[in-house]
């Protein structure tokens, strides 16, 4: 391997590694594809901020050369090019190969991060099995990435627009452990319940670390799911949601979206559906999970 010739890494988080201090890695795929400019510029700067009021670092992920921590510039371009690929493990080696950008999505943000030495990674929501994918196939990257690499995954569940009981299904296949901050329920990024089970419920981040520790000294490769419902206010009316989901649903299988378009597609039809309703839920769960991520990598580097 001759991953010096593609990290680089900012400093202050160089700095933070080697000293064990906390660190948090964030996505670009959400800033590129997840909102419209400048809601995702709004949105990156203060999940980073959040990370840093929590005392741990943030680290935004882009490719091109693999670049660990963005600058604010960085994150500016990042929000303004809205046509810069969204970038999965499959697209990795050409897009560096042949000197292109590309947003990271959770898979690639998770190798990445792993690249780096950084445990804790806080996204809004997975990608998961879509509707239908029984049919067509379309089963993100996420998941199987989930299951390969070490790195620890604080989301807001999956997003409603998916195949959740199969998302479910298929992550027990992996053997992958999804844990519920606080609660029972598997919580579904809009709402705090899908109607389904977390594995197992955790009340601190002492213990979620305590997992992350024991899964590592069994030399288990996998990540952890630590799902972190949308907090109380935030959350949407689940009957309203659920309809306008199934009518972006409708709409996009209408148009023949298909592959890594279908889930910017959705987030963009709901956004607009919604008249912005969407987006507030959508950016309140995504602070939320920067917040306990940071706290749990401070939990992390105590326990080590
Ligand atoms: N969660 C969000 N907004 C997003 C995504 C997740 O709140 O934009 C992105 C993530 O980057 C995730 C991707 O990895 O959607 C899943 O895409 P796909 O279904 O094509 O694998
Ligand atoms: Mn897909």
């Amino acid at each position: 391997m001759n991953l010096e010739k593609y990290l680089v890494i900012k400093d202050e988080v160089k700095q933070a590694l080697l000293e064990g201090r906390p660190v948090v890695a964030l996505e670009s795929t959400i800033i590129s594809h997840g909102f419209n400019y400048p809601e995702n510029l709004d949105c990156a700067k203060t999940c980073e901020k959040i990370i840093r009021e929590e005392g741990a670092v943030p680290a935004t992920i882009r490719d091109g050369k693999i670049l660990i921590g963005m600058s604010e510039e960085d994150i500016l371009f990042f929000a303004q090019n809205r046509s810069i690929p969204k970038c999965s493990r499959r697209d990795v080696a050409p897009i560096l190969a042949l000197g292109l950008s590309g947003a990271t999505t959770v898979a690639t943000t998770m190798l990445f991060a792993h690249m780096a030495k950084i445990k804790v990674f806080a996204t809004g929501g997975i990608g998961g099995v879509h509707m239908h994918g029984e049919d067509t196939m379309d089963v993100s990257a996420d998941l199987v990435e989930i299951a390969n690499t070490n790195v620890n995954v604080v989301c807001a569940g999956a997003k409603s627009i998916l195949d959740l009981p199969r998302t479910k299904e298929y992550l027990e296949t992996l053997g992958v452990s999804i844990v519920g901050y606080q609660t029972d329920a598997f919580p579904d990024f809009y709402t705090r319940d899908s109607g389904l089970k977390v594995d197992y419920r955790v009340e601190n981040t002492e213990d979620i670390a305590k997992i992350i520790l024991t899964k590592e000294e069994l030399g288990f490769k996998a990540g952890l799911i630590i799902a972190n419902p949308i907090p109380k206010e935030n959350e949407m009316e689940p009957e309203y949601i659920r309809s306008k989901i199934h009518e972006a649903l409708d709409r996009s299988i209408k148009q023949g979206v298909k592959g890594k378009d279908v889930t910017p597609f959705l987030l963009a039809a709901l956004h607009h559906d919604t008249e912005g309703k969407s987006v507030v839920a959508n950016k309140a769960l995504v602070f939320n999970n920067s917040r306990l991520a940071a706290k749990i990598a401070k939990s992390l580097s105590e326990i080590k």
